[in-house]
């Protein structure tokens, strides 16, 4: 066959590079107007095809029977309701690489709905239909009419369509597109989710309201005064009646007002009058400027302490409603985050109206990337062909035209891993043009010839340091630049590690103006079997598996130890002891605001048992600014030789949009008194019970046969391994280094040297061999003498478990003498040892009340805390090592009845829980981990850091357990129903 019909008919619409046909020029969103609108969300008739042209456009027809369809929520995704499935990837494009073609399987949702038209619906004027956001491409009809189609996923489309409405019943028909065009444009890292998945309405549009209004509030802190102006297409008046401002359109007014800043976002509600409709604005007045090298908000160099949000519902996708957004920012604020990146895609508009309102500045970005190209050398990048550039202007006018009202919006982003080409220089310089008041974003161009700060993602501290130091060699231009990182911290599972040692660099280097947290949320959908789902639970060929589960909250929004950590790390006060005793040093790390808002409060604590609290007087200091304050007198503990600290808070005194008075902001911990070394233990005696002595060498103890006896223990004779502790049965006591990897253990394949855990099992760590060499009875000790190591290797650690009684109580001295030449560090090294399932009741004196590993451990303090083994856990979508708490001094497990205790020297890592290391290791997915009739207890000298190699950096050096010769040791007892001991 040599004739190829197809090859020279135009393509079909959603293979059409060209973005739209029908729409209406783009303009700005706004939620209040005196102008009728009538939302069309609801149950939407719905069929599915496999293939874009399975169809003929009939169904458009508005008589046409949908009887045998199903139904769907609008706004939502088809593939979350029944239909088909969601699918994941990071970079991989799930269609062929052959822009801007797209395979014929190419699922498509028809969708239909009939509404009525109120009957007061106004005659006058003209009605426009619109689309907040469609995944990939949609072909709209109304009462049969053919409309138009576009692409553009999360950017908003209208139609007018007054002369097509009808009183009564009207019909929309709408057809989407799983792929299009469009798609090449849109490989962010997330769930491929079809469907109109945001509102659809129809608006009235008046005769005499303009198309749209443009408003510019700045401010000015020289004179703190605020100049406002609105932009309209029609002119009308601008009324502020708080400022007494009534002024025509296009007037500019410049008066004495308070700025807005993510710390106070002052908002002012005015009103934009023109003759055909009354818009309610709230007007922000900010500066952004980049000057002297920093970027700059009213003045001031700002530093972000952001986080990437992804739009994400475990149950309805990127259909978020206006609850759970609110909900997010809430948390947001509660965790001293200030600043959002609108990772990789305009946010719903409404979104945007809530960060003016709370105060988060705003890096909004355009529906762009196209990493996938990646995979081929970048050949074909849409960015880089001339075709694509009218889709990408689309895209960066329908973000600035639908947000730019916004004070919120501080930074405008060209999108995310695009590589280079012409096409974002293009659209760089239409956002110049169109809106010279906001700095421009983009990280994938190094020479940052399009931008107007240098950012750069998962940059390791060294790097950072670098650049605060102004020494990397990077051109003229950039070297002039701010600094930021878009990207850091990959909070995948366990982590991320190695936040503080950000902050410090930012707080050190001017120009190192914060980041942004990768990412917000854990994008795990609920899922019946598996808990959370990830990439391939539904059974996608191609997918990433749980790199879409990389968030400082888990998917149902409970915030993970990492979102803990970061608020302590990016808190606006410091609270450090001072220099001299008893004394504390506040530092005030906002931008703008001084200290007057907070309530400072201290306690006293002796072994984490509070003595005395009060309040302290702290001077409002101004930013940047630190004093160090005089404590009241210690006060006296009720024992000599107790360790003692000191806490102190910082609350909020009155009740803000975000938290209520009481809400924590800051907190600093520091020693009053250290802790006092070691009770010496020593006295009692081993009693041997053979069974060939027919009896027990010591008094008061029956035949017991192969045990040792000392103190509350029993041993086997023979091997040494502890058997019980008074009347509690312990197994399996032994030296233990495996942890069940967690996500950033494991690293990134595509980055070397990143893949520590793949390098752990290759020397076999996660199976320890065991091996006891000696069992010396000795005087006053039983001594077991062994070594553990991996197969096939001539590396071991040889140890020492020094056994010895005083009274009650027994004390095991561990001794590990590395053997062989270990060139890497261990996963953890301490004892392991099971209880039974009973003793699921929790307290420990130590780092609280969450998990902490050695570089994620902001977020606890010092002092006596209550939990149960199953509320230890922290359920990381997919289970990996979790759970850990730093620094106790004591912990005690209880059944009720009887409670062990186990005292450590020096403090160390305790964890629990009902299933063991190895069960941890092998589970895939929540729902994986069966609770055994155990309790299995880790008692870790040391941890390896956690650090955020899932995609980036690992653990910084100082974190890092090297393996080395150890010694520690932990006490045990055995007590009544409510432990302690005097
Ligand atoms: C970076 C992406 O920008 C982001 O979308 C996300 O995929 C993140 O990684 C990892 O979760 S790109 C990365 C290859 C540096």
């Amino acid at each position: 066959m040599s004739s190829s019909p197809q090859a020279a008919d135009p393509l079909p619409y959603y293979e059409q590079v060209r973005p739209e046909t029908g729409c209406l020029p783009p303009r700005s969103w706004y939620a209040r107007t005196d102008a009728v609108r009538l939302a069309l969300s609801g149950g939407w008739r719905f069929r599915l095809a496999a293939c874009a042209d399975a169809h003929d456009a009939a169904f458009a027809a508005p008589d046409y029977d949908s009887d045998g369809w199903d139904t769907v929520t609008v706004p939502g995704h088809w593939v979350l309701q029944g239909h088909g499935a969601p699918a994941y990837t990071n970079t991989p494009y799930l269609i062929p690489l052959d822009p801007p073609r797209v395979p014929d399987e190419n699922p498509t949702g028809d969708h239909l709905h009939a509404f009525e038209l109120p009957a007061d619906w106004p005659a006058q004027g003209e009605s426009v239909l619109r689309f907040e956001g469609v995944e990939s491409c949609a072909r709209v009809w109304l009462n049969g009419t053919e409309l138009g189609e576009f692409k553009g996923s999360r950017l908003p489309h209208e139609f007018a369509v007054g002369a097509l409405l009808r009183p009564g019943r009207n019909v929309l028909a709408v057809r989407v597109h799983q792929w299009s065009a469009g798609t090449y444009l849109e490989d962010q890292d997330q769930w491929w989710l079809p469907g109109i998945f945001r509102e659809v309405a129809l608006w009235h549009r008046p005769d005499g309201t303009g198309a749209d209004h443009f408003v510019h509030a700045s401010y000015d802190h020289l004179t703190g005064e605020g100049t406002l102006r609105v932009e309209s297409t029609v002119p009308g008046r601008v009324r502020v009646p708080e400022l007494g401002v009534d002024v025509a359109t296009d007037e500019p007014v410049t008066l004495p007002v308070a700025p807005w800043s993510a710390e106070s976002p002052r908002l002012y509600e005015a009103e934009l009058a023109l003759p055909g409709e009354r818009i309610a604005l709230r007007v922000g007045f900010r500066t952004v400027t980049v000057q002297d090298g920093l970027l700059k908000a009213n003045g001031r160099r700002i530093l972000f302490r952001g986080v990437n949000r992804h739009e994400f519902h475990p149950r309805t996708g990127r259909a978020v409603d206006a609850e759970t957004m609110r909900a997010d920012l809430l948390l947001m604020k509660r965790h001293n985050v200030n600043a959002v990146r609108t990772s990789h895609y305009p946010p719903h508009p409404a979104f945007l109206e809530l960060c003016d309102e709370l105060g988060l500045w705003v890096i909004d970005e355009c529906d762009l990337e196209t990493h996938g190209f990646h995979a081929v050398g970048w050949r074909g990048n849409p960015v880089t062909e001339e075709r694509w550039t009218p889709a990408l202007l689309d895209r960066a006018a329908r973000m600035v035209e639908r947000d730019k009202n916004h004070p919120s919006v501080i930074v405008w982003s060209l999108g995310n891993e695009c590589g280079t080409g012409a096409g974002l220089t293009a659209m760089a310089s239409w956002i110049r043009e169109r809106d010279p008041s906001r700095p421009l974003h983009y990280e994938g161009d190094p020479s940052c010839a399009d931008t107007d700060m240098y950012s750069r993602m998962y940059a390791p501290h060294a790097e950072v340091e670098q650049i605060g130091r102004g020494e990397d060699d990077g051109p003229p231009r950039r070297a002039q630049l701010p600094f930021i990182l878009c990207e850091y911290g990959h909070a995948m599972g366990n982590g991320p590690g190695g936040l503080a040692e950000y902050q410090r660099l930012f707080e050190k280097y001017e120009r190192c103006q914060g980041g942004f947290v990768w990412e917000w949320i854990d994008h795990g959908f609920a899922h019946e079997r598996h808990g959370f789902a990830y990439g391939g639970d539904f059974g996608e060929t191609v997918h990433d598996g749980n790199f879409c589960c990389d968030g400082l909250v888990l998917p149902d929004r409970t915030p993970s130890p990492g979102l803990t950590d970061f608020k302590k790390v990016v808190e606006p006060v410091r609270i450090e002891g001072g220099d001299a005793a008893n004394s504390a040093r506040i530092t005030n790390r906002y931008d703008f605001g001084d200290l007057s808002h907070l309530t400072f409060s201290w306690s006293y604590a002796a072994d984490g048992e509070v003595l005395a609290e009060g309040t302290l007087d702290v001077p409002p200091l101004e930013p940047g600014e630190s004093a160090e304050l005089k404590l009241p007198p210690a006060p006296v503990g009720r024992e000599v030789g107790e360790e003692t600290h000191w806490t102190l808070r910082a609350t909020l005194t009155e009740d803000t949009s975000w938290a209520r008075r009481g809400h924590e902001v800051a907190w600093g911990q520091f020693t009053g008194t250290a802790r006092p070394a070691a009770r010496p233990v020593s006295g009692a005696r081993p009693r041997r019970s053979d069974p060939a002595e027919g009896h027990d060498s010591n008094e008061g103890q029956g035949r017991q046969g192969g045990q040792l006896t000392l103190g509350p223990a029993v041993f086997d004779a023979r091997t040494g391994s502890l058997r019980s502790l008074g009347a509690v049965p312990v197994e399996g006591l032994q030296l233990a280094v495996w942890r069940a990897p967690t996500d950033n253990d494991n690293g990134a394949p595509w980055l070397p040297d990143t893949e520590l855990a793949k390098r752990w099992r290759a020397l076999g760590l996660h199976r320890m061999q065991h091996r006891v060499d000696s069992v010396t009875v000795s005087d006053h000790a039983v001594i077991v003498d062994g070594r553990s190591a991996p197969a096939a290797t001539d590396l071991g650690l040889a140890t020492q478990l020094r056994w010895t009684a005083d009274g009650d109580w027994i004390t095991v001295a561990v001794t590990v003498t590395p053997q062989g030449d270990w060139k890497l560090p261990l996963p953890r090294l301490g004892l392991s040892l099971a209880l039974p399932g009973g003793f699921g009741a929790a307290r420990w004196f130590g780092g609280g009340p969450g998990e902490a590993y050695p570089d994620t451990r902001g977020g606890v303090r010092l002092g006596r805390w209550d939990s149960t083994v199953d509320a230890m856990q922290t359920p990381y979508v997919r289970p990996q090592e979790n759970g850990a708490r730093p620094d106790v001094r004591w912990a005690e497990l209880s059944n009720g009845t009887r409670t062990v205790r186990i005292e450590g020297e020096p403090g160390f890592w305790f964890t629990a829980r009902r299933w063991d290391t190895a069960h941890l290791d092998a589970a895939r997915h929540l729902t994986d981990l069966t609770p055994s009739d155990r309790v299995y207890v880790n008692l870790d000298h040391g941890q390896h850091g956690i650090g955020s190699a899932s995609c980036g950096p690992g653990v910084l050096p100082e974190h890092s357990l090297v393996v080395g010769p150890t010694e520690f040791s932990f006490t045990f007892g055995v007590l009544g129903a409510r432990g302690g001991r005097g």
